[in-house]
């Protein structure tokens, strides 16, 4: 059983080392690949030390800003031409806590696709203030209902695929980035018939750095969300 957890990073120094140490300690078995968009505070070249140091830990430094999803994209074709069984997603800033890595590899014999759900009982946030848990819990009731998905959290990064969802999801035509892409990866696993799990976890504020996220990645939910109802692609 191969297993690779994808951490796209931009600007993250401060949390990578700590993160991969015990990643690497709740699997010790599993690979770790950073898709680094070139950050300016050298999160690229504290990869490339991390490899050396640890051949476990592989890495890709872009050339440029280039977003979270066509990080994950680039992330999920290299598990697929390395014979990955499995592939996580997860942040680099904490917000995941590697001690629920183990969990996730529990329900693979049953579901092909598993979630970590802030929203089913046993989950949470743990310090978001008011607004952002309104928006967030907003959004997701939004695609919920216009995609018609049973699942309480469409919008977390925290996941794991078995390889044959990554084969069929057509990665080329997905047309998502920010938040819509966690959304649109799950929308077209349900579509395909994957069996889809959700776990609890208990979700942080970021450990270090700044957040990423902008006015752009949300209002791209609002209009994309129907867009996928009626896309022919999916
Ligand atoms: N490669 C790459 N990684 C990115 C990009 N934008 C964000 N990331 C990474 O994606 C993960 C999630 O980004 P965050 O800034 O934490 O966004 P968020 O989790 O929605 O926001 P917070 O709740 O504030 O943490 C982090 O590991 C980021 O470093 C990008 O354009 N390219
Ligand atoms: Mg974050």
């Amino acid at each position: 059983m191969r297993i690779l957890v994808i951490i796209p990073t931009y600007n993250e120094i401060d949390n990578l080392n700590n993160l991969t140490t015990q990643i690497c300690a709740q699997i010790p078995d599993t690979d770790v690949l950073i898709i680094d968009d070139n950050s300016p505070d050298g999160t690229g070249s504290l990869a490339e030390q991390l490899s050396i140091k640890n051949k476990r830990i592989k890495y890709i430094v872009r050339s440029h800003k280039l977003g979270l999803g066509s990080a994950y994209i680039q992330g999920f074709k290299y598990a697929l031409n390395h014979n990955y069984d499995f592939i996580f997603e997860m942040d680099a800033d904490f917000s995941h806590d590697p001690s629920y890595l183990p969990e996730f590899l529990r329900h693979l014999d049953s579901h092909q696709l598993i979630l970590g759900s802030r929203y089913i009982k046993g989950g949470g946030i743990s310090t978001w203030g008011i607004w952002r848990r309104l928006i967030s819990y907003l959004a997701n009731l939004y695609a919920r209902i216009l995609l018609g998905l049973p699942y309480q959290d469409l919008t977390g990064g925290y996941k794991c695929y078995s390889r044959q969802v990554l084969e069929q999801l057509d990665l080329n035509s997905i047309i998502s980035e920010g938040y819509v892409f966690q959304i649109e990866t799950t929308y077209r696993a349900h579509h395909r018939g994957f069996a889809i799990k959700e776990i609890p976890i208990i979700f942080k504020e970021r450990h270090k750095g700044k957040s990423k996220i902008s006015r752009k990645i949300c209002l791209e939910a609002v209009w994309k969300v129907p867009l996928l109802r009626f896309s022919r692609s999916i």
